[in-house]
């Protein structure tokens, strides 16, 4: 086979990227059946899971941290006390109408709404909101997905939340859409088990303060239990940088004598989202966390002990990304994963793609969403794979240079198997 000319590469790069489907590996979207605020043709469910509407992408929480900035005057109360659409008003008005929209979250809402067709450059959101009112949810659904060129949306299902939880235990369970695949996620299990050991007691599971073996039994049944309702297609939690293995204490007794035998016993991946300080400005709620290093010997040594387990880990700190991918070298069970939340800007994501490619070539999965909303699957996927293109046209540049013949086979190949095809094999194998 010929090899594409050096000037058609960029080109050909980024019609591979952008034709190739995605399967988004870390969401917290959910399909209607988990229930929806709004839409026409559904009955509206006020703690619905699936978000989706021009009041909630404006409302994102990372925009909520940004307005704060803008208009500083507005206290994080006096805002919280406004309703959805009076705080998207706001922030529309003063990131969007009276400021320039530089930043990605703001330009996101840009992009996501030219890629539906409407204008993002109206004065209010009320054209908008009459727009998404005519809408079904699943019509929405299909659109977006069509629209992203997303076909597998992987959800988080955090199973210390209640409104969630009881959608799951309801007569007859919830609906599921195969295009949704569940995640079991349990934070407090490992990083707060005085407040999980109570809540675990209360549903029935005899667990102690220590986490003496009973309690181990107690969880393994409890996540065997959890993985039997939710099929997920693997486990996951989030760790605060302070978070060290092996080390004493009833977290990690949790995560190696109950978590990884569990995954193990049903196959599952295990996924460390690590880095997080959560409440750094509690006032803020969700947009108050923060962020910290994390200790990549640690992760190393869950990896060292674990060597059958599939560990996927994103790290939150920019100072974090070269030692995850000297540390993917070293254990061939660990994946590196997305470029997560703040790590989730231009800039950011081509410096640590860029890294990783140069180091582990493509065993990675190079993004995920995040997504809350799910129209933001439109921004999110199209900037990710805007930054994907270029970082992989100057590698298949580079490898011209040297003499490689890079086909038009080896590219679509490339781009397949990092948007969608590693994904798989990790969580299919
Ligand atoms: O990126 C986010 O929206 C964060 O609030 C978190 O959800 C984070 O991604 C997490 O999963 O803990
Ligand atoms: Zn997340």
């Amino acid at each position: 086979a010929t090899g594409v000319a050096p000037e058609k590469l960029a080109e050909a790069v980024s019609r591979a990227v952008g034709a190739a489907p995605v399967w988004d590996l870390h969401t917290h979207l959910f399909p209607p059946e988990f229930g929806t605020p709004m839409g026409r043709g559904v009955t509206p469910d006020p703690h619905g899971l699936m978000l989706w509407g021009v009041d909630e992408l404006v409302t994102y929480h990372y925009l909520i941290a940004e307005v704060l900035r803008e208009a500083p005057e507005v206290t994080p109360e006096a805002f919280y006390a406004r309703s959805r659409s009076e705080q998207a008003d706001l922030i529309w008005q003063k990131l969007f109408v009276d400021a320039t929209p530089v930043s990605e979250a703001c330009r996101g809402v840009v992009t996501t709404l030219t890629k539906l067709g409407l204008d993002p450059n109206e004065k209010s959101l009320a054209g908008h909101r009459r727009w998404f009112a005519e809408q079904t949810p699943a019509g929405q659904v299909d659109r977006v997905l069509e629209l992203a060129g997303v076909d597998t949306v992987t959800m988080t299902n955090d199973v210390f939340d209640e409104n969630e939880r009881g959608r799951w235990l309801a007569e007859g369970g919830v609906a599921r859409d195969p295009r949704f695949p569940a995640v079991l996620r349990f934070d407090p299990l490992v990083v707060d088990w005085p407040a999980a050991a109570p809540r675990l007691r209360d549903w029935g599971y005899a667990v102690d303060a220590q986490a003496s073996a009973g309690s181990i039994d107690a969880v393994r049944r409890f996540l065997g239990e959890w993985i039997g309702r939710m099929k997920p297609v693997y486990c996951a939690m989030s760790l605060p940088p302070e978070w060290r293995y092996p080390a004493d204490g009833p977290g990690n007794r949790v995560l190696a004598e109950a978590i990884v035998p569990a995954c193990s016993e049903h196959g599952l991946p295990l996924a460390l989202m690590i880095g997080v300080t959560r409440g750094v400005n509690p006032a803020l709620r969700q947009a108050g966390d923060g962020i910290g290093v994390t200790h990549v010997d640690s992760l190393a040594a869950l990896c060292r002990d674990f060597p059958q387990q599939r560990i996927m880990a994103t790290l939150l700190a920019r100072e974090n990304q070269h030692a995850l991918a000297v540390a993917a070298r070293k254990f061939s069970n660990l994946t590196p994963f997305g470029c997560w939340w703040f790590i989730n800007t231009p800039s950011l994501i081509e410096e640590t793609t860029r890294m990783r490619l140069e180091l582990l070539g493509p065993t990675f999965v190079p993004q995920h969403s995040d997504a809350r909303v799910l129209e933001q699957l439109l921004y999110k996927w199209d900037h990710s794979r805007a930054v994907l293109a270029k970082v992989l046209t100057d590698k298949y540049q580079d490898l011209a240079a040297a003499g490689w013949r890079v086909t038009p086979a080896a590219i679509e190949r490339d781009a397949n198997r990092l948007l969608r095809g590693n994904v798989a094999t990790l969580l299919e194998q």
